[in-house]
């Protein structure tokens, strides 16, 4: 059994696609194990974002991140790191397949800014760690 966190990130919460995203994840058998409704700080999210912290677009994604209060949770099953990436589609909804949560609920990023609905971790150890970070213990 794997657990992976997820963000449902401003544009998701600001257009009430929530429950619909999560319906997805429960659909494909994933259990939600933790979640919270959390207003994030530039602080967590240099951490969270620490390999992307010195790009141009940084603080723009930040100030994006900080617009609203965001969905945070863990999922947990089988390979659900790999599954719940595959079901996020590419990063740049530009991208991003049809029938992919990005490809179907995100459009392409008219500025600088790219809002695409949700965040997944990309490996078993940016899990852990993005889980420490945000909820204290993995
Ligand atoms: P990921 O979310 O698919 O893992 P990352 O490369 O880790 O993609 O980037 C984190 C987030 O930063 C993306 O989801 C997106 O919101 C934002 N981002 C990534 N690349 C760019 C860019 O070139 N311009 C603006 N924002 C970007
Ligand atoms: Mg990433």
């Amino acid at each position: 059994m794997e657990e992976t966190f997820f963000i449902l990130k401003p544009d998701a919460v600001e257009r009430g696609l929530v429950g619909e995203i999560l319906q997805r994840a429960e659909r494909r058998g994933f259990t939600i194990s933790r979640l919270e409704v959390r207003k994030a700080d530039r602080a967590i999210l240099a951490a969270h974002y620490e390999d992307l912290a010195d790009k141009p677009f940084f603080d723009g994604l930040a100030d994006f991140m900080m617009s609203r209060p965001l969905v945070i949770g863990t999922f947990s099953g089988n390979d659900v790191i790999k599954s719940w990436r595959q079901m996020l589609g590419a990063t740049n909804p530009a991208d991003s397949a049809p029938g992919t949560i990005r490809g179907d609920f995100a459009m392409a990023p008219s500025g600088t800014v790219m809002p695409n609905i949700a965040h997944g971790s990309d490996s078993p150890e940016s899990a852990q760690r993005e889980i420490a970070l945000w909820f204290g213990q993995a």
